[in-house]
């Protein structure tokens, strides 16, 4: 684990302190872990009188909108910004559209993913954080920075976002003493965890519905698919899949769980879930793509669903097989 010193953390407050127009930038595809430190550090830096600017790469999804300051977000990076801060960006390519717009390196990279690459001149990483917003929220005293109603409501959303509500594996004592800090404002955890984890549309239930209806199950191994005909029949038009392969991993006896979704130009994109310790990520590879350990994902090109699946579920058996019969020194 890279634990930074007092010496990093010190130059950072005085950069900070010392800046006039801050931008503040997060990852592609962004969560709530990359909206709400984006924002939360924007409002923080705000408490000391900067002129901050908060970006995304991309569009910030709907369930996020509600955060103060989300309407603010542009996909630019102001020419006059003085100062660049990444914050919940494992590398540079995480920035997605916005590296091509960075006219200099970025200053500050704070982060919570041990794969961080060090991008940036001062490097504040934590991967003991469960959220880049529970190290944000860590960070705020030692860079003399303060929370706010506007802070706290930002900072608890990532860090409800990305623990799925307290419940992921990296939810460590510390990251209930932070929420617990952050739950002193003005600021509803039940509002949060409704808007952000538990409500969805009625297309993306009847999506469920849809892969749910056709999910099989063999040996540990639980797969369903989302089809092209099926998204047009309940009228869903986002790009996903509702994040069913979550669903799937509830199912009890399952060890490693699939989602396979048709898309337009013969593509099919595989989500992969390990529940039992193998590394999915390695599969994902093999097919071009990559992840994590426990969850990981592929695109494959010029196929169609059947083909897909016949190939992709016979690499994840002999995979699941290896990994069962595997010496165990
Ligand atoms: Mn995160």
């Amino acid at each position: 684990m890279m634990i930074p010193m007092a010496t990093e953390i010190l130059k950072a407050k005085e950069w900070l302190h010392g800046a006039d127009h801050i931008c503040v930038v997060g990852h592609e595809s962004a969560d709530g872990d990359a909206v709400g430190s984006v924002l939360g550090m924007t409002w923080a830096l705000r408490t000391i009188g900067k002129k901050v600017s908060p970006s995304l790469p991309d569009d910030v999804p709907a369930s996020f909108s509600f955060l103060p300051g989300s309407e603010e977000i542009t996909k630019d990076i102001p020419l006059d910004a003085d100062m660049l801060v990444a914050v919940d960006s494992a590398d540079l390519d995480r920035l997605g559209s916005l590296v091509d717009k960075l006219a200099a390196p970025i200053d500050i990279n704070i982060d919570h993913h041990i794969s961080n690459s060090g991008f940036a001149h001062i490097n504040l990483v934590d991967s003991e954080t469960a959220a880049t917003a529970e190290y944000l929220t860590d960070l705020l005293t030692p860079l003399e920075l303060s929370i706010n109603d506007k802070v706290a409501k930002c900072l608890l959303t990532g860090l409800v976002t990305d623990t799925l509500g307290f419940r992921t594996t990296s939810t460590r004592p510390e990251t209930l003493s932070t929420a617990h800090e952050l739950m002193q404002y003005d600021v509803s955890l039940h509002d949060i965890y409704q808007r952000t984890l538990h409500r969805r549309s009625y297309e993306a239930t009847r999506l469920w519905g849809q892969a749910l209806g056709n999910v099989r199950c063999e040996d540990g191994l639980v797969w369903t698919q989302v089809t092209l005909e099926g998204k047009a029949e309940i009228g869903y038009t986002a790009k996903g899949d509702a994040d069913v392969v979550s669903q799937l991993t509830a199912i009890e006896g399952t060890e490693v769980a699939l989602v396979f979704v048709e898309r337009m130009n013969s593509e099919v994109k595989i989500s992969w879930r390990a529940l039992n310790g193998l590394d999915v990520a390695d599969i994902a590879r093999s097919f071009g793509g990559g992840g994590h350990q426990a969850a990981a994902g592929a695109s494959l090109y010029g196929t169609n669903l059947d083909r897909a699946q016949s190939v992709v579920l016979e690499r994840t058996r002999e995979a699941m097989h290896k990994y069962r019969t595997r010496a165990v020194p």
